[in-house]
């Protein structure tokens, strides 16, 4: 796997698969841990709690955080009916923002394709799909995050 070179915030509700992505690009053993405050996890990532983008009050402390980052990513498990990124949700960045798409594995076709739509209406772009459990698609993520030309933004 591409090593990633740049500094990421994951953003999402609770149980969406922040931490799992995490644990899976740091080579971290796959547990479940709820995220309870904000984590730096080594140099590249920043894992949130999903209470954070569930509550609104929270919304500024991670317009602050992200300012560490490099990439906002938007997490979304597919196999959840509903979504919590409101649209236009991520002009509150100042970064680019790309989605992600989780438990893909487990979702219905419908589900992934409604998917798109939530993260696209919240403005990430692009929106990948992936397993977290696995890994399955996260390599995809990591290129494009690296070849992102922050000079633009
Ligand atoms: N099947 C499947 N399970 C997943 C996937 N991603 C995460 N999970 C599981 O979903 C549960 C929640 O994952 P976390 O990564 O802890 O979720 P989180 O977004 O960090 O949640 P908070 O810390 O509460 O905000 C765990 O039991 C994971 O093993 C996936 O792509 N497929
Ligand atoms: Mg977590």
């Amino acid at each position: 796997m591409e090593t990633l070179k740049k500094k990421i915030i994951l953003i999402g509700g609770s149980q969406e698969g922040k931490t799992t992505i995490c644990q899976y690009i740091n080579n971290q053993k796959q547990e479940y841990q709820k995220t309870q405050a904000v984590v730096y996890v080594g140099d590249t990532m920043i894992d949130t709690p999903g209470e954070y983008a569930e509550r609104r009050s929270y919304y500024g402390s991670l317009q602050i955080i992200s300012v560490d980052a490099d990439v906002v990513i938007f997490v979304k498990d597919a196999s959840k009916h509903m979504s919590i990124f409101a649209p236009t949700f991520s002009s509150m960045f100042t970064k680019p923002v790309i989605g992600v798409i989780t438990h893909i594995d487990v979702a219905t076709k419908k589900q992934i394709q409604d998917s798109h739509i939530y993260l696209e209406l919240a403005g990430a772009r692009p929106v990948f799909e992936v397993c977290a459990l696995t890994g399955k698609g996260i390599d995809k993520v990591i290129k494009y995050i690296n070849k992102i030309n922050l000079v633009e933004y």
